[in-house]
């Protein structure tokens, strides 16, 4: 069977509307349906989602009929569905936080408890449709849950999430009573995807903070699988604007249009009705030019196209009212007989109309307080095929990282938006072009349709990604080569490392103990005359003697600087110094005192700086203050200074675990070698090793190491596999 792709989004690419009994369907003409029509419209694809009107039980049948003739499969949904997860969850609770319109949200318990079960819902029908091996393509912030949901359900599956609104900063994010669900359901995703850079970086810390999730990079590891957030800015069909404007129909509007705006210099403005948008504020800023330039005066028309969009909110009909209130104290103002200062319409538009506007403009104003991307600013760029216009853009829109040769306005500060105005209208002609050309070329190149094939192409590559995984992961190749090799084996060497390896890492570094399911394991291990087991551990000679100087194991602690051969004594490393401990702990102790949480590790041969229970970020900023305070002693020591997991330590140069490794084999020619481990100081080992020596990297793929395992469980199932393939206990 050939894999196939599924796109769910709240609504499917469609209208319908009912005519006499009748179902009629007209598919959507917006920028996303048709970039995602390359996807959705071939093969056994499919687009999942709701058909945008209430149907009857028993007419959904039918519906379920005439939308599959398009590739389409619906997701039903009641008016009180709608009503609290769309326009009370959805639009009530993440729409304002999500645009840190914190004063609009609204935290209702029934919003979420029906977002929940509609969520599931999509689920539902997702899972009647999926197979393993497909992928799936979530869109926008009323499905946040369900990449987790599909999870679950279907773990054998790609998934891609794309969210087209902003995501906020932590400290805003932090205030939605469901925070860890909304992160923990994003999770459930291979690929996360974000307009702009800034909101990756928003998501990475909140769910650094929120959840328990290792974070490298844009590389999330939760329970063990790996997940990538990057940003990939939408664009638009360029050429198809680009090809509108020579149409007949759009030429023909071009033509009335320029009769009816005479020679004024005209402003454009085009947004769905939303506090998002500033539409208010641009209002003010316009009244104030007027004010204060009486010599624009019958000069200037502002076009204002305002669509209808969520009016039975209160929130939106108060807006409206305030722009119908402006809009009208303007007009009556500064009006004169035969001159308006603004062309209000509240109504959409077809897109030919939309188009000659465009195109006729001098002047596209863009202000929103928040935007995740804009379209319009790039429609407006698209339209301008003579390369002149002048876009004045919100830094707070995500296409102000893209189109900066725009004039950057802070919707806030009216002053400036007005300056913004009085310099695009006297901007002179070449001006405009050298702007308009470089615009024009990044919206052309980025377009919508690099757009999906970038986004398909990341989640096609962190797909195969996840599969290379599979094949690194060590438990099936113990059950077949390592297993084999292991049982032909007479001399073998087991390096061990402690921490994160054989017992989970804790956030108490006295804790983690040896169980004894630990002992067992080890006890069996070495029982085996033809293994020597070594422990090679960074915790302190004292600490390993007291858990296994009992057992037949070899020892190797503080990362190499003390040793002990089974039956031997202790020794440490010749010729080491700690002459060099009290300078640098000095300086430690200053750091420490400063960062609540951090505390200093005194070790024979080394110094450790632990931060895990400091506050997040801070441990990090006091770390590299600590790596710049101290590079100059280090150097002149002979110390090394290195960075852990949540921790920095100070030791001998000659201190590493690779070189005690190395020693431990002098001598002796095994022929099977297996090492584990899960931090940087065990990388030293896989290095050092030979390359016939079988290394296995612990809770992360990304290592010198041949293998993986997911955590010390998985370690100590590979153990008990290795010492029950023994030909002695077989
Ligand atoms: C969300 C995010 C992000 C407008 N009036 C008419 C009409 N439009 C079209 C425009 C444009 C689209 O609607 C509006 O797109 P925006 O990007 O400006 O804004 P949102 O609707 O809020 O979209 C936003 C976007 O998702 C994509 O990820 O950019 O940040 O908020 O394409 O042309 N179209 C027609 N008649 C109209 O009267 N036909």
């Amino acid at each position: 069977m050939v894999n196939k792709t599924i796109i769910i989004s709240n609504r499917l690419p469609v209208k319908i509307v009912e005519n006499e009994g009748e179902y009629i369907l007209s598919p959507s003409e917006g920028g996303l349906a048709t970039g995602l029509g390359s996807v959705y419209k071939k093969g056994d694809n499919i687009w999942i989602g709701w058909p945008g009107i209430e149907v009857p039980e028993e007419r959904q049948e039918e519906v379920t009929q005439q939308l599959a003739g398009l590739n389409l499969i619906p997701v039903f949904l009641s008016a009180d569905e709608i009503n609290l997860y769309y326009e009370g969850f959805s639009n009530e609770v993440l729409w304002p936080v999500f645009h840190y319109m914190i004063t609009y949200a609204n935290f209702e318990q029934t919003y979420w408890d029906s977002y929940q079960s509609v969520n599931n819902k999509f689920k539902e029908v997702t899972t009647a449709h999926i197979d393993e091996g497909d992928t799936v393509w979530v869109h926008d912030y009323q499905l946040l849950l369900l990449p987790c949901m599909i999870r679950k359900a279907q773990p054998n599956v790609t998934i891609g999430f794309f969210q087209h609104i902003p995501f906020p900063s932590y400290e805003i994010f932090r205030l939605i009573p469901w925070r860890e669900e909304l992160i923990h359901g994003m999770f459930g995703a291979d690929l996360l995807g974000f307009h702009t850079f800034d909101d990756v970086r928003h998501f990475l810390s909140a769910a650094s903070r929120l959840s328990s999730a290792k974070i490298a990079d844009n590389v999330i590891t939760y329970k063990d699988r790996q997940i990538v957030v990057e940003s990939f800015p939408m664009g638009i069909d360029a050429d198809k604007f680009e090809g509108l404007v020579s149409t007949p129909l759009v030429k023909e509007h071009i033509a009335s249009f320029k009769d009816a705006m005479q020679d004024h210099k005209v402003i454009l403005t085009i947004d769905r009705l939303d506090y998002s948008k500033g539409i208010i504020q641009r209002l003010q800023a316009y009244e104030l030019l007027l004010q204060v330039h009486p010599e624009y005066v019958d000069k200037l028309s502002l076009y204002m196209i305002v669509v209808p969009s969520r009016d039975t909110v209160p929130q939106y009909k108060e807006l409206r009212e305030q722009i119908d209130q402006l809009v009208g104290n303007i007009n009556a103002r500064f009006r004169t007989l035969n001159w308006l200062p603004v062309h209000y319409f509240y109504r959409s538009y077809p897109i030919e109309f939309l188009s000659a506007l465009y195109f006729t403009a001098d002047i596209c104003l863009v202000t929103p307080m928040r935007d995740g991307m804009n379209l319009v600013s790039k429609e407006y760029v698209a339209s301008r095929v003579d390369n002149t216009g002048v876009l004045i853009l919100s830094e707070m829109a995500g296409a102000s990282k893209e189109l900066n040769d725009a004039i950057i306005v802070n919707p806030n500060n009216i002053g400036e938006v007005m300056r913004a105005i009085v310099q695009a209208i006297d901007m002179p002609v070449k001006e405009q072009k050298a702007r308009m050309s470089v615009m024009r070329g990044i919206v052309k190149k980025f377009d919508i349709h690099l757009w999906v094939k970038n986004f398909m192409d990341k989640l096609d590559e962190v797909r195969q990604m996840q599969e290379s995984l599979l094949t690194k992961h060590a438990v099936k190749a113990v059950t077949e080569q390592i297993g084999r090799d292991y049982s032909a084996a007479k001399d073998r060497f087991i390096f061990l490392d402690y921490d994160g390896t054989l017992v989970g890492f804790n956030a108490d570094i006295e804790r983690a103990s040896p169980d004894p399911e630990l002992y067992d394991i080890l006890t069996k291990l070495s029982d085996d005359p033809a293994n020597r087991v070594v422990i090679i551990s960074g915790r302190r000679h004292e600490t390993l003697e007291e858990w296994f100087g009992h057992l037949k194991l070899d020892l190797i602690a503080e990362h190499g600087a003390w040793q002990k051969h089974y039956l031997e004594e202790w020794r440490s490393l010749p010729l080491l110094t700690d002459g060099w401990k009290k300078e640098v702990s000095a300086v430690l102790d200053t750091y420490t005192d400063r960062t609540p949480g951090a505390f200093i590790e005194d070790k024979s041969y080394s110094l450790v700086w632990h931060y895990r229970k400091a506050e997040e970020g801070l441990g990090e900023l006091r770390a590299n203050e600590i790596i710049n305070h101290l590079r100059v002693t280090v150097a002149n020591k002979g110390l090394q200074m290195m960075p852990g997991n949540k921790v920095i330590e100070f030791k001998n140069i000659e201190v590493n675990k690779g070189k005690a490794a190395l020693n431990w084999l002098h001598g002796n020619s095994p022929d099977f070698i297996i090492a584990f481990g899960d931090d940087h100081t065990d990388e030293d080992i896989f290095k050092a090793l030979p390359p016939e020596a079988y290394t296995i990297k612990v809770g992360s793929n990304i290592s010198a190491a041949n293998y993986y395992l997911r955590n010390f469980a998985e370690v100590r199932g590979f153990l008990k596999t290795l010492y029950q393939k023994s030909p002695a206990t077989a």
